[in-house]
């Protein structure tokens, strides 16, 4: 790592310069019980936009941690467009920052910008989601959840449910992006292991609430009473879908078993209503484990190179009971 070397030849440097600078004011004031005030670290932070309740929550989480730690955030809302990040990054470079944090849209594309960083010797922290690199040391860690995980969970829970036979569509987040391809693959692979599971028609909601309501208003046309259950990457496109259910004059939870990801409190709040049956928890809270790990690099110490967060299931043994705690 090339980090830890260029961070003691920085640190050798600013204590040889605040050393002289101390003796200076010795020399002028006596040495007095002045402490010197540490410089605030200056963090880019290039999100992805606001599509979601869970962005949302995450967005809050990063800048609340912030301005706790007295960290001056370079805040980007790339408003869904890869290009935007690209451009927020290239800009977090030209200003010289501490660190960048990245939480990219897609999975691809990020190759030439993250040489950029490198060049300019500024350690690149991902969250959220993880992208596909030739070099791997374009970035120092990724802190975020195990999106395969939970479209696994989400399909053992549905096998339970449903005995194993049921047909399925699929409402997909962002084409491209890591918990789309990722949530999508791993559900497919634990419902092979059930014949009589299967996905009928698949689309993407973009992760979106008003992208969820009209992807499944088309399925609804499209296959009548022939779907048995919805699994979407995310609970906003879920409680879109439960509109369009509610509007074709169906019960949702009920008549149509609903299925999703990231436990938002609107989520727990349907289940108990007996709208929604399950969601798997995915926590956007970590930005005190983003700030944790942007510290120990810029400290020149060692972080793990990757930082699951832990999660878990809510279905109506367990959502009533943790309402009140919810805390997105
Ligand atoms: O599930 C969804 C959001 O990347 C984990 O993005 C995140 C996903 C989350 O818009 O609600």
């Amino acid at each position: 790592m090339k980090y830890p070397t260029f961070l003691f030849a920085s640190l050798v440097l600013l204590v040889g310069v605040s050393l002289s600078a101390c003796s200076k004011k010795a020399t002028t004031e006596g040495a007095s019980s002045d402490t010197p005030k540490k410089k605030a670290l200056v963090v880019g932070f290039a999100q992805t936009g606001a599509e979601s309740v869970w962005r949302t929550a995450n967005t809050q989480s990063m800048k609340s941690e912030a301005e706790r730690r007295g960290v001056d955030l370079k805040f980007s809302d790339a408003q869904g467009k890869p290009e935007n990040q690209i451009r927020a990054i290239r800009s977090f470079v030209t200003q010289g920052v501490d660190a960048i944090v990245l939480a990219p849209l897609v999975e691809t594309g990020w190759e030439p910008v993250l040489q950029e960083a490198k060049r300019a010797k500024i350690p690149v922290i991902l969250t959220d989601r993880s992208i596909k690199l030739q070099d791997e040391s374009l970035y120092v860690c990724f802190i975020g959840s195990d999106f395969a995980e939970e479209g696994r969970m989400a399909a053992e829970w549905l096998a339970k449910k449903t005995n194993g036979k049921a047909r399925i569509v699929e409402l997909q987040g962002t084409p491209g992006s890591a918990p789309a391809n990722e949530r999508r693959r791993a559900f497919g692979e634990a419902i092979t292991k059930h014949p009589d599971l299967k996905i009928i028609d698949s689309q993407s909601g973009d992760f979106r609430r008003a992208g969820g309501k009209e992807v499944m208003e088309a399925f609804l046309k499209k296959h009548g009473r022939n779907i048995d259950v919805v699994y979407a990457h995310n609970d906003d496109m879920a409680l879109g879908a439960l509109q369009a259910i509610e509007e074709a004059g169906l019960k949702p939870g009920t008549d149509i078993v609903v299925v999703s990801i990231d436990a938002i409190k609107e989520a727990i709040q349907a289940i108990v209503d007996g709208k929604l049956n399950c969601t798997v928890e995915c926590n956007p809270l970590f930005g005190p484990r983003v700030f944790d790990a942007v510290q120990n690099i810029v400290d020149g110490k060692q972080v793990p190179r990757v930082i699951y967060n832990k999660d878990t299931l809510f279905d109506s043994s367990n959502a009533a009971a943790s309402l009140s705690q919810r805390m997105y």
